[in-house]
C-alpha cells in the first residue's frame, strides 16, 4: 500500500495496482477561449492555469503504469443523447450543437470537444464520451473500472464543482475510495472550487480525500 500522508482530511492509503487516474473533461470547449465555457459567460483563464499540474500528474502516473481514463462531455451530432432540459440552457449564448469557433459546441468529433493537445491521451489510455455531468451516467465507466479491478480513483479535471464533483460523488456511492488532485482541478469560480474541496473532505471524508500533485508524486516515489 502507498500512503499520501498530507492528504486531507487524513492520510489516504491506496494500492497503486488497484488505482486509476480519471481525468475529467480537459476539453478545448471548456478551457480555450471562444468555446462553450466562454459562451456561458466565463473567464477561462483559471482553467488554463491547471494544465501544467495536470500534465505532471499524467506524466508521473504514466511512469507507474497506472491506467488512465479521460472523459469528454459531448453529444451525438443528432443530439439524441442530450435531454431537452440541458439543450435549452444558455439561451443567450452558444448552445450545445450550435456552430462556434471550434466547430459545433460539445459535439463528438468536433475540434472543441477534443482534449487539449498538451494532455492528449496516449496509446492504451481509455477515452469515454459522457453526455452528462457525471462520468458514470450513460457510459461504460463501471464496466471499465470493474475490468481493471479498481478500488481507488485519483481524479483531476474540470470543472471542480460540476463534472468533477458529480463524478466523484457517483464513484463514492459505488464504493470507490477517491482522491481529488487539488491543483489539477479548477472552476470558473474560485469560491466554488474551495467550497467543493471542503465539502468533499467534510465529516471525515464523506466524499473522499484531496491532496496536491506533489504529495501524490511523493507517495508514488516519483
Ligand atoms: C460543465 C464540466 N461545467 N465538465 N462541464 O458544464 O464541468
Amino acid at each position: 500500500m502507498a500512503e499520501i500522508v498530507q492528504a486531507l482530511p487524513y492520510p489516504f492509503s491506496f494500492n497503486p495496482l488497484e488505482t486509476v487516474l480519471l481525468v475529467i473533461d480537459m476539453q478545448r470547449d471548456f478551457i480555450e477561449s471562444g468555446g462553450f465555457g466562454t459562451a456561458l459567460g466565463n473567464d477561462v483563464t483559471p482553467l488554463q492555469s491547471i494544465v501544467p499540474a495536470t500534465l505532471r500528474l499524467l506524466t508521473l502516473v504514466r511512469k507507474t503504469g497506472m491506467p488512465v481514463i479521460h472523459t469528454r462531455e459531448c453529444h451525438k451530432p443528432d443530439l439524441s443523447d442530450c435531454p431537452p432540459a440541458k439543450l435549452k440552457r444558455n439561451s443567450l449564448g452558444l448552445r450545445i450543437g450550435d456552430h462556434g469557433p471550434m466547430g459545433r459546441v460539445l459535439i463528438v468529433g468536433e475540434p472543441g470537444a477534443e482534449i487539449l493537445d498538451e494532455l492528449a491521451p496516449i496509446k492504451g489510455e481509455i477515452v469515454l464520451n459522457k453526455p452528462g455531468k457525471g462520468a458514470f451516467y450513460n457510459t461504460d465507466l463501471s464496466v471499465v473500472l470493474d475490468r481493471l479491478r479498481t478500488k481507488f480513483i485519483i481524479i483531476a479535471g474540470v470543472t471542480t464543482e460540476v463534472c468533477v464533483q458529480t463524478s466523484m460523488r457517483e464513484a463514492n456511492d459505488r464504493g470507490f475510495e477517491c482522491l481529488l488532485a487539488e491543483d489539477a482541478t479548477e472552476s470558473y469560480f474560485p469560491e466554488f472550487k474551495q467550497a467543493t474541496l471542503k465539502m468533499i473532505r467534510a465529516q471525515g471524508a464523506i466524499v473522499g480525500w484531496t491532496a496536491k500533485v506533489s504529495e501524490i508524486a511523493e507517495a508514488l516515489n516519483e
